[in-house]
């Protein structure tokens, strides 16, 4: 039971078994878990509602790149039964109202505080508990839990001149609740990541004008999005358990599909072209699973580079624009592959111009211009593509501070170190879902929320049976880890793009590999076996 408050702010007013930071779907399924235990839990939440990123990214077009019918929790059957998606790829509007539904239908929302930031969390080792303090408070618990996300700290760069911008400006990651209608502006998308690829087909639509400014070419393939039958529906919710078997051990990013038992250059080229043009013609992610050596290999990962350049070649018109949409400096998938609607054909809408600022980086944003190449290009309107500071950016907000007072981020001051994307030495009883060190971003994020919230909770209910009071990694076992997840990272091709995954898109931060590229499937037997060693030697 939770105790009544105690005395005023500045010292702990409650106090919980587990305090979760966050209601997005790791927030809302790990209450879930605890009350299952019987555990008392307090979700605090910064944004108004539930939802987590999908709360906050409403861009136009804003869509899953996991299909529907596999990005949804699994935990309960009759939840996966009922809930109805529409579409192939879930609009965001639709994702937010099964958050939504979520929180409603297992009773969720009276244990979570909306509206309410976690500005610290200080581990007290005389009693083992955690004193966290909010923007409403401050409460006790004997465990806490980071279900912060990973690309919920969304990042606006410093261009000279922004302030002075008399025109709205728009962040993919921060959109407003209110529709924004573009009809009739002139319209500056700066960037070309995943947002940007999404939204830019639909606000050309609206828009009199588009500036697209391009500073790295991705590499995008199509959704081909359409709407859900009943039969295709019908035919996941018969086959559900073992479909869901098959991603959570999927030796990838669990994502069911195909494995692959031929490199890229064990085809002649005709073949090879044939079956990526079969991926490009079903659409989606899987792309990267025609063969099993795309991300090692730089000559096979060619073969499917080239295939996506010759795409652009055909699709858009002005040869100097395809050129430029053509990416020329990374390996394809090392940075998260795009999946989009329409967005090379949107080059041909006479409204609609790119602009290369790698060659000439935008200079200044003026009252009603963006300055690149000493050119003014007049907008009316900013939308900023530009990302987030990834997988740690979000807990480095929080003050947190361990055993000997030492702050998680002096810890991570050279980059983030974890045992498993799971915890951190030093910081007992504190758990990261979907940390730096777990597949996390490289896979189907619901896959691995659930793996990791039940690891969590099967670790407190074990912890709880026993009277155990901490439980924490160890330096060596974090070290190991560590070491392990570079060194799988450092054997593949992503270390060659300059992606958020090595935290390259943030001015100063440190450039390692972040998220765990082993696969959901390796990486599961690996926390399965050490949650049982780490239970033996809790005894
Ligand atoms: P991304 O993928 O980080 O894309 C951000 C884009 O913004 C990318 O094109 C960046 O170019 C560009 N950017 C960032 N900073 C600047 C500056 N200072 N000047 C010009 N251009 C800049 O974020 P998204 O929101 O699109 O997608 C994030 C993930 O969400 C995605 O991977 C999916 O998993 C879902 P750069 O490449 O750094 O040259």
């Amino acid at each position: 039971m939770a105790t009544q408050p105690q005395s005023a702010q500045g010292k702990p007013t409650a106090s919980y078994d587990v305090v979760v930071v966050g209601a997005g779907f790791a927030g809302l399924y790990m209450l879930h878990r605890l009350r299952g235990l019987g555990l008392t839990a307090r979700v605090y939440e910064q944004g108004g509602d539930v939802g987590g990123t999908w709360y906050w990214n409403r861009y136009p077009g804003a869509r899953c790149d996991v299909e529907s019918m596999q990005y949804s929790f699994s935990f309960d059957d009759e939840l996966q039964q009922e809930w109805n998606w529409s579409e192939r790829y879930a609009p965001q509007p639709e994702i937010l109202r099964y958050a939504n539904h979520v929180a409603d239908r297992f009773d969720l929302r009276k244990d979570i505080q909306l509206d309410t930031r976690v500005e610290s969390a200080v581990f007290d080792e005389h009693n083992n508990r955690w004193t966290v303090t909010t923007s409403g408070g401050s409460v006790s618990a004997h465990h806490v839990v980071l279900a912060t996300g990973c690309l919920s700290n969304a990042r606006t760069p410093e261009f000279r001149g922004l302030k002075d911008f008399e025109g709205q400006v728009y962040h993919t990651g921060h959109w407003p609740h209110e529709p924004v209608d573009f009809t009739g502006l002139r319209v500056g998308v700066i960037g070309t990541g995943s947002s940007a690829i999404q939204s830019i087909p639909v606000i050309a639509e609206q828009a009199s004008q588009v500036f697209v400014f391009q500073r790295t070419a991705n590499f995008s393939v199509p959704a081909h999005n359409a709407p859900l039958t009943e039969e295709e529906r019908a035919r996941w919710r018969a086959n559900y358990a073992e479909l869901r078997r098959r991603a959570r051990e999927d030796m990838k990013n669990g994502i069911v599909q195909e494995v692959p038992d031929r490199g890229a250059l064990d085809d002649p080229d005709e073949v090879r072209r044939r079956k990526y043009q079969a991926r490009w013609t079903s659409g989606g992610l899987t792309f990267m699973g025609v063969y099993n050596n795309l991300a090692l290999e730089q000559a096979a990962n060619d073969t499917a580079a080239n295939f996506i350049r010759d795409k652009i070649a055909e699709i858009v018109e002005d040869p100097e624009t395809a050129r430029l949409l053509q990416p020329n400096n990374h390996p394809v998938g090392s940075k998260r592959i795009c999946v989009d609607t329409d967005y090379y054909a949107t080059f041909n809408r006479p409204n609609v111009k790119l602009v290369d600022i790698r060659s000439h980086p935008i200079e200044q944003i003026l009252p009603h211009a963006v300055r690149s190449g000493g050119k003014d290009y007049g907008v009316d309107a900013l939308v900023l593509a530009t990302g987030f500071d990834a997988m740690t950016g979000s807990v480095a907000k929080i003050d947190i501070r361990g055993r000997g007072g030492q702050t998680l981020n002096d810890k991570w001051a050279e980059g983030p170190r974890t045992y498993l994307g799971l915890m951190s030495a030093g910081f007992p009883n504190l758990f990261i879902i979907t940390g730096p060190g777990s597949p996390s971003v490289l896979s189907n994020m619901i896959v691995s929320i659930e793996q990791h919230v039940d690891w969590i909770a099967d670790c407190l209910a074990y912890m709880g049976d026993r009277g155990v009071e901490t439980m924490e990694a160890t330096h060596p076992a974090e070290d190991k880890w560590v070491a392990h997840v570079n060194e799988v990272a450092q054997g593949t091709l992503y270390p060659q793009a300059n992606s958020w995954y090595m935290g390259a898109n943030i001015p100063g931060k440190p450039q390692i590999f972040m998220p765990y590229i082993g696969g959901v499937g390796v990486y599961r037997r690996s926390a399965t076996t050490s949650r049982r060693r780490i239970m033996r030697d809790l005894r």
